[in-house]
């Protein structure tokens, strides 16, 4: 039944240009999707996708061997199993969460208004490539305690290591380019890490130097890879879901309304695009034995993908669940940052998302800053609206014009 259904290629360039419009029939009608050209299933329902992030020993991260250490030269956080994860685990938490958090606000608001104040007076400018992006890497950075004057060099390199991760399949060519990039970085990265392992500061690559566990420090290997995994993870996603939000908050204004009338409701904002429209669209996964999904058996050593997207769109779960709504009952915004979340926009299970607080923090920083600076906020008339990306999925370009508050006039001043 699941073969004759299949009627896409999740592959394919028409799947690319729309996958939110085959996510209602690959869930109904083919949810154990198979890819014959890479020899890989794709899970569109939520109920699986739980089961499979959730069963660590069955569907295993052993995928990020081939597919991210070459480029994050060690081995990340999601690798991890045992006493090794929960205690590194634990420290990235310590990095990102509680006083290492409320310490980085300040650093983010003041990233925010250094980046905003050349565009008040304008009053247009685009939040992805003239603000986004660049707040983003500002402050991973920041809270990795790295300079921010290189921060173009350190963009690009990251581009290779985000095109390595987030690429299904990549040419020999590509490929070698991409652990260039990452070569680079690491190169880069070095001297900072020595010198914070000799004198430590706040940050959390300090952090990272000065823990002690049962087999000691981590090394500068160790370190080296953590820092690609932060710098990935908290930039790749985070321009993307700033940008997706306020596309949905300007194309539903009765509830941009209400976020301006109620600052609390832009948590809920938050909450809903990461379910409506998650930035990191696919978790790659591999069988570790013979297993069966919805009916379709599935080999050992496999590789599963786990589709957010649409199962976030899941009709068993979300009432009408391709409405963006605030108040929808079945999300929750508190529940939504944490591991019980019910939506899959930072994972699920024990390799769920660590810097879910940051980014809860970050971009409530972030939106509510943007939107007591400007009013009337909009789109160009001429605008066009794209989105691009299979794994990572969000607009390179979003054009806003808007109208200076009086706070906002005040800053350009
Ligand atoms: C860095 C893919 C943007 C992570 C990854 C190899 C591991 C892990 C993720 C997210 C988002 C990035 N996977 N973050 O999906 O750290």
């Amino acid at each position: 039944m699941h073969s004759t259904a299949r009627i896409i290629s999740v592959l394919s360039d028409e799947f690319a240009r729309d996958p939110y419009a085959w996510y209602p029939q690959l869930r109904e009608s083919d949810p154990v999707h198979y890819e014959p050209g890479i020899g890989a299933y794709f899970l569109s329902r939520h109920e699986d996708v739980r089961r499979v992030l959730t069963q660590d020993q069955i569907f295993t991260t052993q995928a990020l061997r081939e597919r991210a250490e070459p480029v994050m030269r060690g081995r990340v956080l999601a690798q991890m199993t045992g006493a090794e994860h929960t205690a590194k685990h634990r420290t990235m938490i310590h990095g990102y969460t509680g006083t290492m958090l409320e310490d980085q606000t300040p650093l983010i608001r003041r990233n925010v208004e250094e980046l905003i104040r050349p565009h008040l007076r304008r009053g247009r400018f685009d939040l992805v490539k003239d603000f986004g992006q660049q707040l983003a890497i500002w402050v991973a950075l920041d809270s990795l305690g790295l300079p921010k004057d290189d921060w173009r060099n350190v963009h690009s390199w990251f581009q290779g290591v985000a095109e390595f991760v987030t690429s299904v399949t990549l040419t020999e060519e590509r490929y070698q380019h991409c652990v260039q990039c990452a070569r680079r970085l690491e190169d880069y990265l070095r001297p900072f890490i020595e010198e914070r392992r000799e004198n430590p500061g706040q940050d959390v690559i300090s952090l990272m130097c000065h823990t002690e566990y049962e087999s000691g420090r981590m090394s500068l290997h160790e370190v080296t890879a953590l820092c690609h995994n932060v710098l990935l993870a908290a930039t790749e996603p985070a321009d993307k879901t700033l940008a997706l939000l306020f596309r949905h908050l300007i194309t539903h204004p009765d509830q941009m309304a209400l976020v301006r009338g109620d600052p609390k409701l832009v948590t809920n904002a938050i909450a809903e695009t990461l379910r409506y429209t998650p930035p990191v669209q696919l978790i790659p996964r591999k069988t570790a034995e013979s297993v069966e999904i919805s009916g379709v058996a599935i080999p050992a050593e496999t590789m599963v993908w786990c589709m957010l997207a649409a199962a976030n769109r899941d009709p068993r779960v979300f009432e009408r669940p391709d409405t963006f709504d605030l108040h929808r009952t079945d999300l929750g915004p508190e529940r939504s940052f944490t591991a019980a979340a019910n939506h899959f926009g930072f994972g699920a299970g024990m390799h769920s998302c660590v810097g879910a607080a940051f980014a809860r923090r970050e971009l409530e920083t972030v939106v509510t800053m943007l939107l007591a600076l400007m009013e009337n906020i909009g789109f160009p008339e001429d605008a066009t609206y794209e989105e691009t990306g299979f794994y990572s999925r969000g607009p390179e370009s979003l054009t806003l014009t808007f109208e200076p508050t009086a706070e906002g006039r005040l800053l350009a001043a």
